[in-house]
């Protein structure tokens, strides 16, 4: 069985405060990992985790957001894609310690874009990783993009490009609060949880809630949760900070989350 699970940059990272890890969230999450392939031999997991406060801010600062044309855009280019490999480092030490035979596929060196979307993306790579009892971990990302030079890639993205092309079982986001919900937990306790929403209404759940304030050029939540909404295996969004319910969630048992399907 095949399962993803995105590390949300909310999750891993200080949005607020720049190129800024979170280990003590990064180290729960790989002990979850650690804990679900200990307790499911046959359980093959990819990891994706998002850029956070690393890729977001370069991206602006550089000026390439609509794609990289001249010389020092293809120079931001450089440091967007080192930005996000500093927090890949981040997350691989922690796994690695963990005792999870993680693998670094950065997605900028396996996929291109068109426009903006994925158009091609060297799953071999992937494959050979899981077939060695490997778990790939890949990224949001900056890649060469065909028509507009170079382009970001969002983890959202690639893990909804990868569940129908690879047959993933279920992907479980993990987050930086319970589920979703259709107000700010943070803002307001007492905020609807919502424990399951059907895949259909997710479309009309995007317009009524806002794009992200902290800097993200991947849309935050609106740009989430059209992603999501492409994502044809159940999905399951819950508490990075909670490790047993992630550990619970990738061996397919049940746990405080928001199921999507
Ligand atoms: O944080 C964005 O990935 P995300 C990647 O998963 C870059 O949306 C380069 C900003």
């Amino acid at each position: 069985m095949l399962v993803i699970l995105k590390m949300g940059g909310a999750a891993i990272t200080d949005k607020a405060v720049y190129e800024t890890a979170k280990d003590e969230v990064i180290w729960k999450l790989a002990s979850a990992v650690s804990q679900a392939l200990q307790k499911d031999k046959g359980l093959q997991l990819i990891i994706v985790h998002g850029a956070g406060s690393f890729g977001h801010p370069h991206v602006i600062k550089h000026g390439v957001e609509s794609g990289v044309r001249t010389p020092k855009q293809a120079r931001g280019f450089c440091e967007v894609r080192n930005s996000c490999a500093k927090l890949s480092a981040a997350v691989m030490t922690q796994l690695l310690d963990a005792g999870v035979p993680a693998v670094l596929l950065p997605t900028g060196a396996l996929a291109v874009q068109k426009n903006k979307r994925i158009s091609s993306f060297n799953l071999a790579l992937i494959k050979h990783a899981l077939n060695l009892g490997l778990v790939p971990v890949l990224r949001g990302d900056m890649v060469f993009d065909e028509v507009l030079g170079a382009s970001v890639c969002s983890g959202d993205q690639v893990v909804s490009y990868l569940c129908p092309k690879l047959k993933v079982a279920r992907a479980v986001f993990a987050t930086d609060v319970d589920g979703v919900f259709l107000e700010d937990p943070k803002k307001n306790k007492h905020a609807k949880m919502f424990r399951e929403i059907r895949l259909r209404d997710l479309h009309q759940m995007r317009d009524s809630v806002g794009g992200s304030k902290a800097t993200d050029v991947t849309g935050g939540m609106r740009g989430k949760l059209s992603e999501l909404s492409g994502i044809k295996c159940p999905i399951f969004v819950a508490n990075a900070s909670e490790p047993e319910r992630i550990t619970n969630l990738l061996l397919g048992k049940r746990a405080l989350s928001t199921k999507i399907s």
